[in-house]
């Protein structure tokens, strides 16, 4: 069964200021679009076809002849959780649980979100910032290009940002420290970030 791009889970316009619904159109309509298109031809007719996202990830990560088919499945994967973890009037108050382990893995909520932006602005290139439970431990760590937490045994995702210049070049031209502080205070959707947990 082919892979499919999902819808956004709000409207294309739902978060701005922040994210323009240019911004969206292009990064969801055509560079999502452009990833599950290329995955599907790429799998098709081989024995990746009938395997689940997640195994194609995690079984390309790092073997050379496969780093198209890894690019373009782990792009889609990343894309999937990053629309669910945005929503309109996003950021706000962090649930419970989920507040309390931050604040006991990184000191406050502004700590975490100061290291949040310094891992994600301190990314060459391409790639991602993520918030994940490694081993029971919360922990901000970067990846280069489609990399994302699937490849890294133990460790667990509960909060991707895109940090492509695609992501942002619109509305925020080259601050892409701007970006991420917008993106964790007016976008995130936390109470899907805590159901991850
Ligand atoms: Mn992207």
């Amino acid at each position: 069964m082919a892979f499919e791009l999902p819808n956004l889970p709000y409207a294309h316009d739902a978060l701005g200021p922040y994210m323009s619904q240019e911004t969206l159109e292009f990064h969801h309509d055509k560079h999502h679009q452009t990833y599950v298109t290329n995955l599907n031809n790429l799998v098709k007719d081989t024995p990746l076809a009938s395997k689940s996202l997640e195994d194609i990830v995690t079984s390309t990560y790092n073997v050379a002849d496969k780093a198209g088919v890894f690019n373009n499945a782990s792009q889609h994967w990343n894309h999937m959780q990053f629309w669910e973890m945005m929503k309109p009037k996003g950021g706000g108050a962090i649930p419970g649980e989920l507040e309390k382990r931050i604040k006991a893995d990184f000191g406050s909520v502004d700590e975490f979100k100061a290291a949040f932006v310094a891992k994600a602005a301190g990314q060459f290139g391409s790639g991602w910032a993520w918030l994940v439970d490694n081993g029971g431990k919360l922990e901000v760590t970067s990846t280069p290009n489609g990399v994302n937490p699937l490849c890294f045994k133990g460790q667990k995702t509960l909060l991707g940002c895109d940090v492509w210049e695609h992501s942002y070049y619109i509305d925020y031209r080259n601050r892409r420290p701007d970006y991420v502080k917008a993106f964790l205070d007016s976008m995130v959707n936390w109470e899907n970030v805590a159901s991850r947990l």
